[in-house]
C-alpha cells in the first residue's frame, strides 16, 4: 500500500521500496516529513510543533489560504487569525489518485463546513469553497510536488484570495546558503523587518541570511529558477518550481523571534531552517462565481 494512515491523524506516502516518503498531517494537510535515500529529512520541524490539532504546525510545508499574513481589521475582529484557516482545519484524505513503484498521488479536500474554529467562516470569512490539494512524490526525480485547486461554488458572489505554500526547508547551516532566482523580480520586495519596500536592483541578491530576514519578492520571474545553493560551492541544494505562484517569500525569524516564539525549538534552531515560501500573495486572486484556480510547486532535492 502506498499509504498508511495513523491513529493520530497522519497519512505516510511512500514510494514501493519505501526509499522515499512524505507524511501528511490531516490537520492543515500539513507536509511535516519528506525523506529522500530512506532517512534523508529535507523539511524543518521545530521539536515542540504541536501535532495534536491545538495549533498550526510550527515547521514542514503549512497551507496559507485565505488570507497571508495579518487579517484586515473587519475579519480580525470576527475572528479570523494570521494565515487563514487551512492550516488549522482537519483535512479530509480523498485516497490515492495514481500508483507506480516510483510516483505515488495522494489528494485531500477541504471545504467550509471543515473549518476551525468555525467562526472564522461562517462569522468573519463567509465564502463558500472547495479546496483539492493533490501530493506527488516522485522516487525517481528527488521531487515532491503540490498542487492546489481553489474552487468558488457560490452562485451569484466572487471572492478574493492569497494562497502560500509556506515551506520550512532544513538546511545544513542557514549562514552557508543563499537564495537564487529572485534577482528579477518585477514587483519588488516588500520587507517586513524594515519595513519598507525597494525594488530588486537596490536589494542584496543572491539572498543570504545573517539576522532576520522577513520579505516578500513579487512576480518573480522564471518557473524553476528559484533555488537554494551552497554559497561557497554554488551546488544546489532544493529547487522550487512554479505553476501560476507569481511571489516568493523568504523568510528566518533569527535569534530574538525564535526565542518569542513558544513552539520554535531548539532556540537554535532557525540556523538549520530556511522558509522559501511560492504563492500568490502580493494581490488577492478573484474567483467568479463556478470558477477554479488551480497552482503548483516542484520542490527538488539535490542533496
Ligand atoms: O511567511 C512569513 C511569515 O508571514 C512571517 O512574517 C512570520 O511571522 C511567519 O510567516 C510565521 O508566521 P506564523 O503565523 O506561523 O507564526
Amino acid at each position: 500500500m502506498p499509504i498508511e494512515q495513523t491513529d493520530d491523524g497522519k497519512v505516510i506516502i511512500s514510494t514501493a521500496d519505501k526509499s522515499t516518503s512524505a507524511t501528511v498531517l490531516l490537520y492543515g494537510a500539513t507536509l511535516i516529513s519528506w525523506k529522500t535515500k530512506h532517512d534523508n529529512e529535507h523539511l524543518w520541524v521545530s521539536d515542540s510543533a504541536k501535532l495534536d490539532g491545538t495549533k498550526a504546525v510550527r515547521g514542514g510545508v503549512p497551507l496559507v489560504f485565505p488570507v497571508f499574513g495579518p487579517p484586515p481589521a473587519d475579519l480580525k475582529e470576527k475572528g479570523f487569525v494570521q494565515h487563514g484557516f487551512a492550516r488549522t482545519s482537519v483535512w479530509e484524505l480523498l485516497g490515492v489518485v495514481s500508483e507506480t513503484n516510483e510516483v505515488v498521488t495522494v489528494q485531500f479536500g477541504l471545504g467550509p463546513e471543515m473549518v476551525s474554529p468555525q467562526k472564522m467562516v461562517t462569522e468573519a470569512w463567509q465564502n463558500d469553497f472547495t479546496l483539492l490539494l493533490t501530493v506527488e512524490l516522485d522516487q525517481t526525480k528527488s521531487q515532491l510536488t503540490t498542487k492546489i485547486e481553489v474552487q468558488n461554488p457560490e452562485v451569484t458572489k466572487s471572492w478574493g484570495f492569497n494562497w502560500l505554500f509556506h515551506t520550512y526547508f532544513r538546511v545544513p547551516e542557514v549562514c552557508d546558503v543563499a537564495v537564487t532566482g529572485l534577482e528579477n523580480s518585477a514587483g519588488g520586495v516588500a520587507d517586513k523587518v524594515s519595513k519598507s519596500e525597494y525594488s530588486v536592483s537596490s536589494s542584496v541578491t543572491p539572498v543570504t541570511i545573517a539576522g532576520e530576514v522577513d520579505r516578500v519578492y513579487k512576480n518573480v520571474p522564471g518557473s524553476d529558477a528559484v533555488q537554494i545553493v551552497a554559497t561557497v560551492s554554488k551546488q544546489p541544494l532544493f529547487t522550487v518550481a512554479r505553476t501560476n505562484l507569481d511571489d516568493v517569500v523568504v523568510w528566518n525569524p533569527w535569534t530574538e523571534n525564535a526565542n518569542a516564539l513558544a513552539d520554535f525549538s531548539p532556540k537554535t534552531g532557525f540556523h538549520q531552517m530556511l522558509c522559501v515560501e511560492a504563492g500568490t500573495v502580493g494581490r488577492f486572486v478573484t474567483l467568479q462565481p463556478g470558477e477554479k484556480w488551480e497552482a503548483s510547486q516542484t520542490l527538488t532535492a539535490h542533496l
